[in-house]
């Protein structure tokens, strides 16, 4: 691979000793990195790909040592890395213990923080400016990088207004690439889209770029081409200046993959007062030809071999995912039942949705990224009459969890949530675990809360959830689809299904681990001990009887979950056996710890919790130990 140019690179520095014609070469070679490292594995692409000369000069324009840059969401941060020192260990991406795919303030002072999900740069960028401000740190200029896709979370907007009522400086690159994952949706995207077509640009362009070239762009000189642009930017967009009006100084568009440009821009922008919004054209996947020709799969591509600037195979999957099997049901539901509709928060390839966008373009809804909107938009729809699906991540969900209080839980309306990627989702790592739902669902009052076992539970468990009159949460991993072989029990109510008992003790799955403890009790028993399974399919509410049955007849309990210990399923048994009065000293908890998953791929993380075979039957053994010590001291006694 040729890098001359970037392996010299220590510090962005490093840059202002290029020639033009190096930075463009870097560029190149950036790109090639790119392609080298992604094609091996399931990464970032087509973002990445079409933010390289933005990266670059910005990098040239600014001194991140000082200044404050958040990329949004963070997921085309690679470049980034590439040119902050991380060269050498890019190879590592993604990969247990190499560089994190998002940013990573403990891989470099370069990255301010940790993230991955959309929305929250211009916030943070507000804050950092406030901050320092307070803190007589006013020099440190302070700039957000925001997609198109990301620009109508609600956040973005309460950020943009907060900062233009405080006049704070700071620069807001809106980095439009006309896609989120998927085309960008909603009257936002078609405000956008009026920008690529309005001819008048061009004119404006010619005349900023006259100005920048013939006049010292300094002091009035500035102001003078800033309100000139605005004037004709005003008028080519049918006087709905949008960020105007919200008080922001808009400039733009401008071409994002013309480093001269974008260099000569962020120049004379980088010292105006007040909030700043500097429009950007760039393409996803610019530079390599099968990206920008198919952006949405090579926005995540699985691993692929290359030649040249041409793909020729891509790694295919012929196994299914639980995602597949859950949009399979939702499928079918809605062919029955003209009632059920769908949202996504513009995740309908991940959550497999494409089919249904199809076959039932009235009843899909995309709302974009705003997750919060989509959970109040589906209790509106139920209200209604309607039987709506929420079909979000897990870690995405998060950002709703007000609005499934307020406007689901609290009125008790029957929308259905499906979180997808519930559980350690490897190689994207902390910022994307599923890790928390299943306590952060379980306290609200009405809401219930399921995880099917297996394949066979998924079905009836999404049929169940669109009969019942209440809100429902069913939780799912990021994995393939497993069968126990079992006389399945029907799904009812607060349910637990019982694989086998037995009378040394009892492994409770809540999930999809279930598969993985009928292993371990299958080892346990080869090994002489009496494990039984009880795949619990219920959270809340929990089958109390079949519990406290475990607990109080079996030697020992050890529950599994793919969530956080802290309130998770786990939790729930010991409270109820403590309300039932029983013993507790011999309930046994796995799950995820009170620390954050480094990422890894999921069967390390697994592992690392134990929550594979290894790991449950090394806890059951100890359990049983326990029981053994602590019967042997009884009979001492
Ligand atoms: C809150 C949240 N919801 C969903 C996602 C999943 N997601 C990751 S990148 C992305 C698209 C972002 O589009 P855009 O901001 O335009 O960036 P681009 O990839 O086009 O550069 C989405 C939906 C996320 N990261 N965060």
């Amino acid at each position: 691979m040729k890098t001359e140019l970037l392996s010299r690179i220590e510090s962005p520095f490093d840059l202002r000793t290029f020639t033009d014609q190096e930075l463009q070469q870097l560029a190149g070679e950036i790109r090639e990195a790119l392609c080298n490292v992604v094609s091996t594995r399931t990464a970032h692409f087509a973002s990445n790909l079409g933010v390289v000369e933005l990266c670059i000069a910005l990098h040239l324009v600014f001194d991140f040592t000082t200044d404050r840059l958040i990329w949004d969401t963070g997921h085309q941060i690679y470049p980034h890395k590439l040119i902050t020192g991380r060269f050498h260990e890019f190879p590592t991406i993604r990969q247990k213990g190499g560089l994190m795919g998002y940013p990573n303030p403990h891989e470099s002072p370069y990255d301010l923080f940790m993230t991955g999900h959309a929305g929250s740069s211009v916030s943070t960028v507000l804050g950092l400016k406030a901050g320092d401000d307070l803190l007589a740190q006013s020099h440190r200029r302070a700039v957000a990088v925001i997609g198109d896709g990301a620009l109508p979370s609600g956040i973005v907007f309460e950020a943009m207004n907060n900062a233009a009522g405080l006049q704070k400086d700071m620069l807001v690159i809106l980095n439009d690439n006309k896609m989120g994952i998927c085309p960008r949706v909603g009257g936002l995207a078609r405000y956008l889209d009026q920008a690529r077509t309005a001819p008048f640009y061009d004119d404006i362009k010619r005349e900023v770029s006259r100005m920048l070239n013939k006049v010292p762009i300094v002091g009035d000189a500035v102001e003078r081409v800033l309100s000139q642009a605005k004037d004709a930017v005003k008028a080519s967009l049918h006087g709905g200046m949008l960020f105007e009006e919200m008080g922001f100084r808009y400039i733009g568009p401008i071409d994002g993959h013309d480093l001269k440009t974008l260099r000569e821009y962020l120049t004379m922008i980088k010292d105006v007062q007040g909030p700043v919004l500097l429009h950007v054209f760039t393409e996803k996947g610019h530079g390599f030809a099968p990206a920008c020709e198919d952006p949405v799969r090579f926005h995540t591509p699985p691993p692929f071999e290359r030649r040249e600037d041409e793909v020729v195979a891509v790694k295919k999957s012929s196994s299914r995912a639980y995602t597949d099997l859950v949009s399979d049901a939702i499928y079918n539901a809605m062919a029955r039942d003209s009632r059920v509709c769908v949202m996504t928060a513009a995740m309908c390839e991940g959550t497999k949705l494409g089919k249904i966008r199809t076959d039932f373009p009235d009843r899909f809804f995309d709302t974009g990224i705003c997750e919060g909107h989509a959970v109040a938009f589906a209790a509106g729809m139920a209200k209604a009459g309607m039987r709506p699906v929420v079909d979000i991540y897990s870690t995405f969900l998060q950002r709703s969890y007000d609005q499934i209080f307020q406007e689901v839980a609290l009125q008790n309306l029957p929308v259905t949530f499906c979180l997808d990627r519930a559980g350690v989702v490897g190689a994207d790592g902390p910022t994307h675990h599923g890790a928390y739902d299943n306590t952060w669902m379980r306290v609200f009052p009405n809401m219930v809360v399921m995880a099917p076992g297996d394949e066979l539970d998924v079905a009836p468990m999404l049929d169940f959830s669109l009969t019942y009159p209440g809100p429902v949460s069913l939780r799912y991993p990021k994995t393939n689809i497993e069968v126990v072989d079992r006389s399945v029990a029907p799904v009812e109510l607060g349910q637990a299904e019982v694989w086998e008992w037995g009378a040394d003790g009892m492994l409770i799955a809540f999930g999809t681990l279930f598969g993985t403890c009928v292993k371990a009790a299958l080892q346990l028993r080869s090994e002489g001990l009496d494990v039984g399974v009880i795949n619990a399919r219920f959270l809340k509410p929990l089958d109390a009887d079949t519990i406290c049955r475990a607990v109080s007849e079996a030697g020992f309990v050890v529950t599994v979950e793919e969530s956080a210990l802290m309130g998770g399923f786990g939790s729930a048994v010991l409270e109820t056996a403590n309300a039932a009065g029983l013993r507790t000293d011999n309930i046994h908890r796995l799950g995820v710890p009170d620390r954050y998953i480094d990422h890894a791929d999921r069967s390390e993380q697994l592992a690392e919790l134990s929550l594979d075979v290894d790991g449950i039957v090394s806890t059951a053994i100890r359990a049983s130990t326990r029981v053994q010590l602590a019967r042997q001291e009884e009979s001492f006694s």
